[in-house]
């Protein structure tokens, strides 16, 4: 199994509505979320996919860095969805279900979602995705949703020391190489059908479902947002995405921007059925 991808596989035979109609292919770029924004701000429409083999600049929250070495799957989509802003910003649970879902249904591996944004297998990170729009008064003119997955990676020689212990591949969880074209289009494909439920039904039902795979809720955690360290129990992503910590005085917080991490020595089953 190559770790190049062949760009005349990223297309054949893919069973999308929207997403992936066009696709942009590069070997290497900056990071494919400010491609996607460029793509974006020229009008290419909704369903747009931009793909690179290697990014130079790839990007996490807050500008850090993303390494995003050849052997992954980086790309962003741009869509352009009838929905408020406060709706949108919810487009992060729709791909990490689809990614959890996606990597459970093609190798059979056990996936988490951990809030807000990331995919994890055992405990370490396999995927990152960065949700970014742009609104034009009360309407969302168009969002990026970036998605990095650690597939063909090799831990120990493509992250630096730091990331070994908190970062996994799905190679290095399944032995093997998987073919990216494949997991690319799956990707593709459980997105799209994820958008359109969306559209129909908000992003409320698909943030029951990351639920579902998010074994941190009913466990011990630290968080650390705005400067601030706090534990808790993280009881519950609310309905607007933020996360419901229940601290030992008792009082409830709804943290909307922050990093969790987890002291459970044993998770809850991963069910994949809906925690609510
Ligand atoms: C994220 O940020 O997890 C969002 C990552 C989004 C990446 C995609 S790739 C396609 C698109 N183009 C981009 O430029 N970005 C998107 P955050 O939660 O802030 O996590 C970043 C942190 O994860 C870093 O500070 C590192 O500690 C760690 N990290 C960096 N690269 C990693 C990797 N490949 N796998 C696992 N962890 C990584």
């Amino acid at each position: 199994m190559s770790t190049n991808i062949k760009v005349e596989k990223l297309q054949e035979g893919l069973k999308t509505r929207l997403v992936g109609k066009y696709i942009f292919f590069a070997h290497e770029v900056g990071s494919t979320n400010d491609w996607a924004r460029e793509l974006a701000e020229l009008g290419a429409p909704e369903g747009t996919v931009a793909i690179a083999e290697t990014q130079t600049a790839g990007r996490g929250r807050l500008d850090r860095k993303w390494i995003s070495p050849k052997g992954g799957l980086w790309f962003s989509i741009i869509l352009r969805p009838k929905l408020k802003p406060q709706e949108t910003v919810k487009l992060v649970f729709l791909a990490g279900l689809a990614v959890a879902e996606t990597i459970r249904e093609l190798y059979g591996l056990k996936t988490e979602t951990k809030w807000p944004n990331d995919v994890l297998i055992g405990g370490r990170k396999v995927c990152g995705i960065l949700s970014e729009m742009k609104t034009v008064g009360e309407k969302v003119d168009y969002a990026i949703v970036g998605v990095g997955v650690n597939a063909n990676l090799d831990v120990e020689k493509d992250f630096p020391k730091e990331l070994r212990e908190t970062a996994t591949s799905i190679q290095k969880a399944l032995g093997r190489k998987v073919a990216l074209e494949e997991l690319f289009k799956a990707l593709l494909e459980k997105m799209d059908n994820l958008y359109q439920v969306s559209l129909k039904e908000g992003l409320t039902p698909i943030l029951l479902k990351w639920k579902g795979f998010a074994s941190f809720l009913g466990c011990k955690v630290e968080v650390s947002s705005d400067g601030e360290r706090l534990k808790g129990i993280a009881s519950d992503v609310d309905n607007v995405g933020a996360l419901v910590l229940r601290l030992k005085d008792g009082s409830v917080k709804h943290i909307f921007v922050g990093e969790v991490s987890m002291q459970c020595s044993k998770l809850k089953p991963n069910n994949h059925q809906t925690s609510v």
